[in-house]
């Protein structure tokens, strides 16, 4: 165990349905501390290389349409291994296939609107933060 840091986000389809307070509590009560956060309508280039990776998928279009379509709240969340907890919260992909309890079984709209983002790996948690936020920003 230990603790680590983690980029989260609420998309769009949450803030537009005022689903920000109550997902923050699911994180907050599952022991991870909002230690970075700020509310972002990302523009869409912001959003094309934050999702680069997924740029050849079929749903890349979608999914670029969908994360600027409103404003999101991108924040760093840190605890025991806080990578892992944060995605075991969220649930699967599929709301459809999310366990009973997770924020997408609960909140999400769609395998597309599916209300959090979290990363997936240490590399991956450390640039996500990196691209939203700068050191002084992040306060532990
Ligand atoms: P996750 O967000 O669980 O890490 P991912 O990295 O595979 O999932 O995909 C990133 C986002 O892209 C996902 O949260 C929603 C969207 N997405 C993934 N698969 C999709 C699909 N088949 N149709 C539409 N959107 C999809
Ligand atoms: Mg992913």
């Amino acid at each position: 165990m230990s603790i680590e840091r983690t980029f989260s986000m609420i998309k769009p389809d949450a803030t537009r349905r005022n689903l920000t307070g109550a997902i923050i509590k699911i994180m907050e009560e599952a022991g991870l501390t909002v230690v970075a956060s700020k509310r972002v309508w990302m523009s869409r280039r912001e959003a094309e290389g934050f999702y680069a990776v997924h740029k050849e998928r079929p749903f890349f279009g979608e999914l670029v349409e969908s994360m600027t379509s409103g404003p999101t709240v991108v924040q760093v969340l840190q605890g025991e291994n806080a990578i892992a907890r944060n995605r075991e919260i969220m649930g699967a992909t599929n709301p459809a296939d999310a366990a009973e309890g997770t924020i997408r079984k609960e909140f999400a709209l769609s395998i597309g609107e599916n209300s959090v983002h979290g990363s997936d790996a240490p590399e991956t948690a450390a640039q996500e933060i990196a691209y939203w936020f700068s050191e002084t920003e992040v306060v532990g």
